[in-house]
């Protein structure tokens, strides 16, 4: 037992009881869960003579609404499956086979750490910086300290530090989960910004529009909690969405089945019903917006691009009526009239958005397709009245990190990086570079940190793979995992890490865009690393040595001195905050309402728009913007948010050949792969194929059978599971399972990237991992 300095007796009793001692001198230390399901629940664990014998949650304080428990879900209660898992990662390997095989052999620390440093300075010297790729990950995003994700500068943990201070890497922009979200949002509104959870209460119409929080947002104090506290409250609760989702069944008064990737033909038509009955809010969009009709477009754009001229079909001869909507959406005419009236009647309205809808073609134009209809209501900038996103949590002030700067300019989106490394030298502007005129090389070294992203949850696997597994186009690869992932299996040298039972570190909510409240976690060090498991501080400390930086990266600096400093800051700025080892003892610190503000985005813009313009060019809302004008390209990058047929559809050449849309939604069984292997949560939530009666009917396929799922990308053979719950045409492979081809590349596990695409969206250069057309038979 080391770390947590709780050694029962008076010591205890002077903590909160949340670290206390039992009769059976069980002790039970305060520590949190952190993957990327953006949640990060408190966690206490039960040790006996060092050994964690089971866990609980949250059990303190009244459970409220405004400071309710941070209880953890059932992927969270599971951790111990996870930490004393047969198959952790023990020791540093080195590769034998090829990559992508999985042969390894044990090799020592020492051997692990020098290769590394040797390759590190060899590829610096023959390429450059830009050479270097900390690619995307989020296995321990909710972390302070020990964190993997290097989107940002601060998230990146001593990796970022380290290889920051070795020069910089290639940076990369946006991430799988909300490419296109994170950056329309900011050009229709100036920054990120929406509701907070708790405001729902306020709304008496929320509609959930390919959102499905109560598998998404299952944290303790998170997005689902406060839909169920809404929904007491008497609102009405509609589900746009193909599958019927646990949301559907849990909370919904209708669930409205959507053919995927027609989500803005049913914007369009909504807009017209709107329009047609005279039930659109015209003040609040003369007030607020900018580019909703000739009237208001900005000065020097042609008056006739607006929305409405759109929407009445102006210019190209096609106005977008329900009728017109119907066979693309396979929403009734009258339901979607129906829907737009109580869409404008029912006041307060929150519309929520998920993220499943824009991974998909063209995703940037649902993004801001909906805000629109928020907009046209009249909703926004009040108790309960959405500006048409998705939930954003109060904020957490804590220390950061100091992961300094990166001197290389040179940043790609993160879905492009297979594209450097088979033509980075050749990528532009036009392939979505930001920094530099041309990149100066592929990517030649690969860091994989706490992520599957290098093969598993990126697109196509089967073109990853043959990136990959050549020792001459990516000349090392690092990966630092609990297990033997897909991504493992690609490594030059694999790096065995700590559980974060096995290490301190700090969880803030502030990440997490799903929490009601604002709060922070110490997650102790509960019981010592297994084997030679070793944590990311303690590697690029001793590479940092190896490199010659090691005065610079510690700065002569412990774990605890840097956790300290990030304590003393949220001290700083919360004078209630308690001091390190009270926080230690107490895990939990929850914001005190007052702090929280008021959870009404650009509340200040809203009450004043004058005053307190959006960072936009307008100052207001961008219904029309003039930078997507300016591109050139209106049929992929309208200025307007319009109908996009998407590049894969049941209408164009793959149709013919695949019928069936797949789609990959975020399973409760894991956080993307994370909990893969573990049987509690495969028994609990299967992986299966879901398919409709009418399309399994037609192939022959009975409940349980196996099933093969191609296109010509790859394949997969998986059992199905034949329900109602998903709606005819519509294929759902919950995204996330371990790819395990067999010899013949087959994945035998349930693997949606066997069949994706890497095709990039036209502006956010994000990915459309959901627009697939597949072919289902029975196995
Ligand atoms: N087709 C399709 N693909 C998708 C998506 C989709 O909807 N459809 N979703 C996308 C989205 S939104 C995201 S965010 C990405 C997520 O992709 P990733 O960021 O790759 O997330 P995970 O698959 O959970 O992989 C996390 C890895 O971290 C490891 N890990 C967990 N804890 C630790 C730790 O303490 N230390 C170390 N070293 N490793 C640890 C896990 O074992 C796992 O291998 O996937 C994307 N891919
Ligand atoms: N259990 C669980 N929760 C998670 C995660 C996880 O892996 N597991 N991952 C976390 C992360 S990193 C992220 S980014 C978020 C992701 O959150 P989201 O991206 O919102 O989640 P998804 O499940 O991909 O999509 C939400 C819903 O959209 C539906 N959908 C798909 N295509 C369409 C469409 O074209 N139109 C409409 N209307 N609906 C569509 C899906 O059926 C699904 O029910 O979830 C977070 N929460
Ligand atoms: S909601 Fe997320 S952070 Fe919380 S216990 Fe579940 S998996 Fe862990
Ligand atoms: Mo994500």
């Amino acid at each position: 037992m080391t770390g947590c300095n709780l050694t029962g007796g008076a010591n205890s009793k002077t903590a909160t009881n949340l670290a206390r001692t039992s009769g059976e001198k069980e002790l039970i230390v305060p520590t949190s869960c952190i993957h990327n399901c953006g949640g990060r629940c408190l966690l206490k664990a039960h040790v006996k003579d060092g050994v964690i014998v089971r866990l609980s949650t949250d059990d303190q304080g009244p459970d409220t609404f405004e400071v309710p428990q941070v209880r953890a879900c059932q992927r969270g209660r599971s951790q111990l499956k996870r930490l004393y898992h047969p198959d952790r990662l023990k020791y540093p390997m080195k590769r034998v086979g090829e990559r992508g095989e999985g042969k390894f052999v044990r090799i020592s620390w020492d051997e692990a750490l020098d290769t590394i440093a040797q390759k590190m300075k060899e590829i610096k010297a023959r390429y450059g910086n830009e050479a270097f790729y900390y690619v995307y990950a989020s296995g321990t995003i909710g972390a302070t300290l020990y964190n993997c994700y290097a989107e940002f500068p601060t998230c990146g943990g001593p990796l970022q530090r380290l290889l920051n201070l070795f020069g910089g890497y290639l940076n990369y922009y946006g991430n799988y989960s909300a490419a296109q979200y994170y950056y329309v949002v900011p050009m229709m509104f100036g920054a990120l910004g929406g509701n907070s959870p708790k405001d729902l209460r306020h709304a008496r119409l929320i509609v959930l529009w390919g959102h499905n929080p109560v598998e998404t947002k299952l944290a303790g104090a998170g997005g689902a909690w406060y839909l169920q506290q809404a929904k007491k409250a008497g609102a009405k609760i509609i589900v746009i969405d193909p599958r019927y989702s646990d949301t559907v069944g849990s909370l919904a008064d209708e669930w409205i089945p959507i053919r995927p990737g027609t989500d803005m033909a049913l914007v369009s038509a909504i807009a017209y019903v709107l329009i047609e009955e005279g039930l659109y809010d015209q003040e609040f969009l003369n007030r607020y917006t900018v580019g909703f009709d000739e009237e208001h477009m900005p000065p020097g754009y042609p008056p006739q691009e607006c929305y409405k001229n759109y929407i009445l079909g102006k210019q190209d001869g096609q106005p977008k009526t329900p009728e017109w909507a119907e066979p693309i959406t396979r929403i009734p005419a009258n339901r979607i009239r129906q829907l737009a009236r109580e869409m404008a009647r029912i006041k307060p309205m929150t519309i929520l958005q998920g993220w499943g809808m824009q991974r998909r073609a063209y995703g940037e134009q649902i993004v801001r397709g909906i805000p629109v209809l928020a907009a046209m209501t009249g909703n926004g900038g009040k108790p309960g009245s959405g500006p048409g996103l998705d939930m954003i949590s109060p904020p957490m002030p804590m220390g950061v990190y100091p992961t300094g700067n990166n001197p290389v300019k040179a940043t790609i989106s993160f879905f492009t990086f297979t594209d450097a490394i088979i033509r980075g030298t050749e990528m532009g502007p036009q392939d979505g570079v930001v920094g530099v005129e041309r990149l100066s090389s592929n990517i030649k070294f690969i860091w994989n940190y706490a992520g599957n992203a290098l093969i598993n949850q990126h697109a196509n696997t089967k073109r990853t793979h043959e990136i990959l597994r050549d020792p001459n186009k990516v000349e090392f690869i690092v990966v630092h995992d609990l297990f033997m992932t897909p991504s493992a299996r690609y490594a030059d040298i694999l790096l065995p890490d700590t559980h974060h039972f096995e290490r301190n570190d700090i969880a803030t909510s502030t990440w997490a865009h799903i929490a009601g409240i604002g709060y922070a976690i110490f997650m102790n060090k509960v019981i010592e690393p297994p084997y030679e498991c070793r944590n990311m501080l303690d590697i690029c400390t001793e590479l940092a040595r190896r490199l010659g930086l090691e005065k610079e990266f510690t700065e002569g600096k412990s774990e605890e001195d840097w956790l300290r400093e990030m304590v003393n800051t949220a001290r700083q700025k919360l004078p209630d905050f308690p001091d390190y080892e009270a926080f230690k003892k107490m895990g939990i610190y929850k914001l005190s309402p007052d702090k929280e503000g008021t959870g009404i985005g650009f509340i200040d813009f809203y009450r004043d728009p004058e005053h307190h313009p959006l960072d936009t060019p307008s100052g207001k809302i961008q219904i029309f913007d003039p930078r997507m004008y300016d591109k050139g390209n209106p049929k992929e990058i309208p200025a307007v948010p319009k109908y996009i047929e998407e590049w894969e559809s049941p209408w164009s050449q793959e149709g013919q050949k695949y019928p069936l849309q797949a789609i990959g939604h975020h399973y409760k069984h894991r956080v993307h792969s994370t909990f893969d292997n573990i049987s509690w949560l495969e028994e609990a939530a299967p992986q299966v194929a879901f398919l409709n009666p009418l399309d399994a009917g037609a192939r022959g396929i009975k409940d349980g059978d196996m099933v093969r799922i191609f296109n010509d990308r790859g394949e997969i053979i998986m059992p199905c599971r034949v329900t109602p719950r998903i709606m005819p045409g519509v294929v759902d492979i919950p995204q996330g399972a371990w790819f395990m081809p067999d010899v013949r590349g087959t994945d035998r596990r349930g693997c949606i990237n066997t069949l994706t695409s890497h095709r990039v969206n036209p502006l956010a250069f994000g990915n459309a991992q959901n627009t697939i057309q597949v072919q289902v038979e029975k196995a």
